[in-house]
Order: C-alpha cells, then sequence, then structure tokens
C-alpha cells in the first residue's frame, strides 16, 4: 500500500526519480507486486521522450542528458519491450564517434551503461562500443581500488562486472541486493522498501519449500531413483531450476509440474549417456516414437518403469489441461519427448562411432538434446491459458525464441558439464568440436563458446523487444529466464551433476535460508 503510495508520489516527480524507484523494486525482486503501476510509469516516460510530436505543456527541468539517468531510462524501457534506439547514447560520443574521455571517471554512470549495454541486438554498435567502453573503465576502477577491501563500491562493481543484470535470475538478484548492496544504498525510501522485500522473499520462500515437499513425495512414489539407480537422483535441483523462471506464488502447479518433467530430463538423459547399450536405447527410441505402449514388453525393465511413469506424467499433465480447457495435449507432449529421444539417440549413435561431428553439426542436434524445447513447450501449456493453436504450431516449429534460449542452455552446460562428461565418456561437446574443427586449444575453444553465448543473447534481446509473437509474456520471459539459470547454475562448473558446494550454496540461499 506505502509502495504505491510511492509509485504515485514518484509520478510527480522529475523522471529519474521514477524510475529509480522502479530499479530498485526490480532489484529487490518485488516488482512483480506493482506490475501495472510501473507499465504505466513506464509508458508514459516513453511517450513523453521517445515518441515525435508528442505535445506535453511541461518542461522537465531536470533533465539533462547525463549519462546515468539516460542508460537507466534506456534499459527499463527496453526491457518492458519498448522499441529504443541506441541513438540515445550518441551525445556521448566524441568526433571520433567514441565514447568520450570525460565519462571515464562517472562510476554511476558506467555502472549504469554497462548494463544497458547487455540489452543489445545484433549489429547494434554503439552498444557494443559501450559495452566495451564501460567494462574497460569500470575494470581499471576496480584494479585501483582492489586493495581497499572495504571499499563497497570497489566490491559492487567486482560483483557486476562478473554477471550483467541482465543475465542474472531475479531470485539471486534480490537476494544479494537486499543483503550486500541495497543497505549501502541510502535513501529515504530504502527502510521501508528493504523491510517490505525481506519479508516478501521469505514468504515466498516458505510457499517454495511446500512445493519441493509436495513433489518429493511423488518422486519417492515413482521409485525411479531405485528402479534406475544409475541416474542422477536431483528432486531439488529439479525444483530448483523453476524458480530461475516464474517464481511468483501464482505459479506453483506450473513449477511441481515443470519439477517433473526436469526428473525425466535427468533420468532419461543419462540412460543414454551413461548406461543403456546402444541396442537398447535404439529400441527405447523406437517405443518413444511410436508411442507403443503394446509393444514395450521387449524392453529391459528399467526402460519399461521409466516410460510407464513417463506415459502416466504425459497423461497426467493433458488431463489436467484437457479438463480447464477441453484441448487435448497429448500428441504435443509426445512430439516433445519424440524430438528429445531422437537427438539423444544421436549422440549415442557418435559416441558409439567415435565420432566427432563439426561444431554446426553437433549444435543442430545439440540445442534440442540439451532438452530446451522439451522443457518450454511443456511450460507453454502449464503457463497458458487459452491456448491458441497458431502459437502451439509455432512452439513445435521451434519458434527462435526457444531456439535462443536453448542455445544458451547447451553452450553454458557444455561449459560447465563437459570435463567431467569426457572423463566418463561421452560425445565430443562444443568445446571439443571446436577444438578438432579449427585445431585450436581448449582456452581458445571455451573463449569461443562463451563468444557464442553473448551472440546468442543479442538474438534473445531481439525477440523481446516490441513482442510480437502470440506468446504470452510470461512464456517469453520464462524463456529468457532459462538461459540465465543455465547461466547460473553452470557458473562455475556442473551444479545440476556434480553438486559442488558454490552451487549448494546457492540453493540453500534461495531456497532454505530466510533472509533477515
Ligand atoms: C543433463 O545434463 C541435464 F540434467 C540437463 C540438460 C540440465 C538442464 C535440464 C534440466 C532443467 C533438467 P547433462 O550435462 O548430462 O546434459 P547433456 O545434454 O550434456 O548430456
Ligand atoms: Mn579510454
Ligand atoms: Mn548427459
Ligand atoms: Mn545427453
Ligand atoms: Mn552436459
Amino acid at each position: 500500500m506505502k509502495v504505491k503510495m510511492m509509485l504515485e508520489d514518484a509520478a510527480m516527480k522529475p523522471a529519474v526519480d521514477q524510475l529509480e524507484l522502479i530499479d530498485d523494486l526490480q532489484r529487490l525482486g518485488i516488482s512483480y507486486h506493482f506490475e501495472d503501476e510501473i507499465a504505466k510509469i513506464l509508458t508514459n516516460i516513453y511517450e513523453q521522450n521517445h515518441v515525435k510530436n508528442t505535445i506535453t505543456n511541461y518542461v522537465d527541468e531536470t533533465k539533462e542528458s547525463d549519462l546515468y539517468s539516460t542508460a537507466l531510462e534506456f534499459r527499463l524501457l527496453r526491457q518492458q519491450g519498448f522499441s529504443i534506439p541506441q541513438e540515445v547514447f550518441d551525445c556521448f560520443k566524441d568526433k571520433k564517434d567514441e565514447f568520450s574521455s570525460s565519462l571515464e571517471k562517472d562510476i554511476k554512470g558506467l555502472l549504469a551503461l554497462y548494463e544497458a549495454s547487455y540489452l543489445l541486438t545484433e549489429g547494434e554498435n554503439t552498444l557494443e562500443s559501450a559495452r566495451e567502453f564501460s567494462t574497460e573503465h569500470l575494470e581499471r576502477n576496480s584494479i585501483t581500488t582492489s586493495n581497499d577491501d572495504e571499499n563497497p563500491m570497489s566490491l559492487f562493481v567486482r560483483e557486476v562486472l562478473e554477471m550483467p543484470l541482465h543475465w542474472r535470475i531475479q531470485r539471486a538478484k534480490a537476494r544479494w541486493f537486499m543483503e550486500d548492496a541495497y543497505e549501502k544504498r541510502k535513501g529515504k525510501n530504502s527502510a521501508l522498501l528493504l523491510e517490505l522485500a525481506k519479508l516478501d522473499f521469505n514468504i515466498v520462500q516458505a510457499t517454495h519449500q511446500e512445493e519441493l515437499k509436495q513433489v518429493s513425495r511423488w518422486w519417492k512414489r515413482t521409485c525411479l531413483a531405485e528402479k534406475l539407480p544409475f541416474a542422477r537422483d536431483r528432486l531439488v535441483e529439479n525444483y530448483f531450476w523453476t524458480i530461475g523462471g516464474a517464481f511468483e506464488p501464482k505459479y506453483g502447479y506450473s513449477r511441481i509440474m515443470a519439477t517433473k518433467v526436469n526428473a525425466f530430463i535427468t533420468v532419461i538423459d543419462d540412460m543414454y549417456d551413461v548406461y543403456g547399450t546402444l541396442e537398447e536405447l535404439k529400441l527405447f527410441t523406437h517405443v518413444i516414437q511410436r508411442w507403443d505402449i503394446e509393444g514395450m514388453d521387449q524392453l529391459p525393465e528399467y526402460m519399461q518403469i521409466c516410460f510407464l511413469a513417463l506415459n502416466n506424467f504425459i497423461n497426467e499433465m493433458a488431463y489436467d489441461v484437457f479438463k480447464e480447457q477441453g484441448v487435448d495435449i497429448i500428441p504435443y507432449l509426445r512430439k516433445s519427448w519424440i524430438d528429445l529421444c531422437t537427438t539423444y539417440l544421436q549422440e549415442a549413435k557418435w559416441y558409439s562411432e567415435g565420432y566427432t561431428p563439426r561444431l554446426e553439426e553437433y549444435i543442430d542436434n545439440g540445442w534440442i538434446s540439451i532438452s530446451a524445447p522439451a522443457i518450454l513447450s511443456h511450460a507453454y501449456f502449464l503457463l497458458t491459458n487459452p491456448i491458441e493453436k497458431e502459437a502451439v504450431e509455432s512452439l513445435y516449429e521451434y519458434h527462435d525464441i526457444v531456439r535462443w534460449s536453448a542455445m544458451v542452455l547447451r553452450l553454458a552446460n557444455d561449459l560447465g558439464t563437459s570435463p567431467h562428461e569426457l572423463k566418463r565418456g561421452d560425445v565430443p561437446k562444443s568445446i571439443q568440436c571446436y577444438m578438432n574443427e579449427r585445431r585450436t586449444s581448449e582456452v581458445e575453444a571455451t573463449e569461443h563458446v562463451r563468444y557464442l553465448i553473448y551472440e546468442t543473447w543479442k538474438k534473445m534481446n531481439k525477440e523481446q523487444i516490441g513482442n510480437c509473437c502470440q506468446f504470452p509474456d510470461i512464456f517469453i520471459r520464462s524463456a529468457v529466464d532459462l538461459g540465465r539459470m543455465a547461466q547460473y547454475m553452470y557458473q562455475h562448473g556442473d551444479g545440476h551433476g556434480i553438486q559442488n558446494p558454490l552451487i549448494k550454496q546457492r540453493i540453500l540461499s534461495l531456497l532454505f535460508e530466510p533472509v533477515y
């Protein structure tokens, strides 16, 4: 209530105050309570500052072209889907078309420019040089102050340089901002916002814990962990992935079902990568492709139980959708698993032949085998009412938003998991394919994969601007968040498969430890 009043008050104030308030709400993870108010404010700002020929009878006196407010406005507007051109930064460039050296000491402005630059799309050179310029000077600044560990600004800058806001998942951002960053920012609204944010974080966390309990009971009942002991038993991680995206309490059902999807993916992936013989895997794929319940008696028992459990799950989910909307989605859900298992089998064949594909050939298969299309197609049905036939078709042509999200997941997964996978024995991953194709070192290949992730983000950004496609916003957000979550899980090695201490700490802090 008080915050709504703050938002109303802010509407009377200079744009930069309004933007700062919105930025704070987003960083603190509580903007979801105020979506309408935020949309209204941003629309106003957009119309006043960026729609030509708008007659405004008031002049914003505080409006000057300072880097900080320009960059903040640019980021918040573009993030909201407004088309706002990179040219708003032209006034900060000198005669040589480079960012002017007078900005080098403006840390606040550089930080804002850095965060804004990550919303770039392909070919936006001003934003590309904005990122280089801001990174370079922020790095330089953090080196010169790095002896001073007490300096909050330099700690903040280092954290920011590790991962831009635009690549971070909301829950992690919120926790970090509440505990480490926000207390230092003394504004008059800050105490109230901080109190609300902490309270909200803990309430949402308690909801998540309840859901985890519920889906854990389902997982135990399936007995899949006992019947397929070779497979990773990662229910907490499987649930954890789902809060990277739509974390709000109202999406609880969707998270529970998505956790089940993740559990099947993790188990079936291990069946193909770790345990099954090629002959068995061909049979299993064949049964999946024809969804042949009668024919499944040719499969070994561990595959039969897995297939039956999957079949039950799909029917359960399709039943729920049919009950609500009268639409039969069984054929679609099956198709998701058919496509996934077909690409799994391709990799198993490559592995058994000792074949190293070219990077492009690998990725053509790998963006499906990483399971993002399966995850997102289920997510669409879980998050959308009414389901639109056209949207479903474009979903299964694997619309670009699905493809780019999948690319980020695949490449980030390869960066994090391939050392262990190679040791165990697995198909060469993107790094190895590139090394083999180009005769480069591992370091160079890793660099290249990082570059590909960065390039893919540009394409994903484009899909978010002026959302022209038939998908609801929450679906687009989920696709982008899947990419973010991948970078979060695999930032320091394999967070899903190996359970390293760092990811354990991340799971603890988002899922189990309340914030005080
Ligand atoms: C498989 O990991 C796995 F569990 C994935 C794809 C994590 C993301 C999926 C979920 C949210 C369940 P692994 O590294 O074994 O995957 P690949 O495709 O490399 O075998
Ligand atoms: Mn310089
Ligand atoms: Mn695997
Ligand atoms: Mn695999
Ligand atoms: Mn992997």
